[in-house]
């Protein structure tokens, strides 16, 4: 078969679509998503990081946190769980998977740079405002405290758009 340099170009087109940034949580279930522990982000100058630091999945999907960067690891938040929902505690340098079952608002740390404000926030099916108004209630350490209300703020947006 012949390809023309047009048919070329729509076939570029078509591999860059299906390429492209895709909203996993869309309806489906059982997805593996990936955060990246870091020591610094990649858009920006700030510091001990995850990446990126709000995540929007589906019920039933796995998220792996992925030791990019070394002397990190990823810790759920005790006092920012669903009700009824475990958590997950991943040891320093190793990767860490967990599957979310209970939908809601999942608050997480690296241990060794929580106040230094590495932490993140996983939102799982169904999160209204209300939960994330309650998720802000929860007290954080030193820098944890801008970065969670940036995230949570990040976290508002991201509801009203889905
Ligand atoms: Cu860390």
């Amino acid at each position: 078969m012949k390809i023309t340099r047009r048919d070329g170009l729509k076939l570029m087109g078509a591999t860059a679509l299906a390429t492209g940034p895709m909203k996993a949580f869309a309806g489906s279930h059982g997805a593996m998503h990936e955060v990246e522990m870091l020591n610094k982000a990649p858009d920006s100058n700030e510091r001990q990081v995850f990446n990126p630091p709000v995540l929007q999945i589906a019920k039933g999907d796995t998220v792996k946190f992925v030791a990019t960067d070394r002397g990190h690891n990823s810790e759920a938040n005790d006092d920012m769980l669903p009700e009824g929902a475990e958590g997950w505690s991943g040891k320093i340098n190793d990767d860490v998977e967990h599957k979310f079952e209970v939908a809601g608002v999942y608050g997480y740390h690296c241990t060794p740079h929580q106040s230094a404000g590495m932490v993140g926030l996983i939102l799982v099916g169904d999160v209204t405002q209300e939960m994330l108004d309650a998720a802000g209630e929860v007290r954080q350490r030193g820098r944890a405290r801008q970065r969670m209300e940036e995230y949570l703020a990040q976290a508002s947006e991201m509801i009203a758009a889905s």
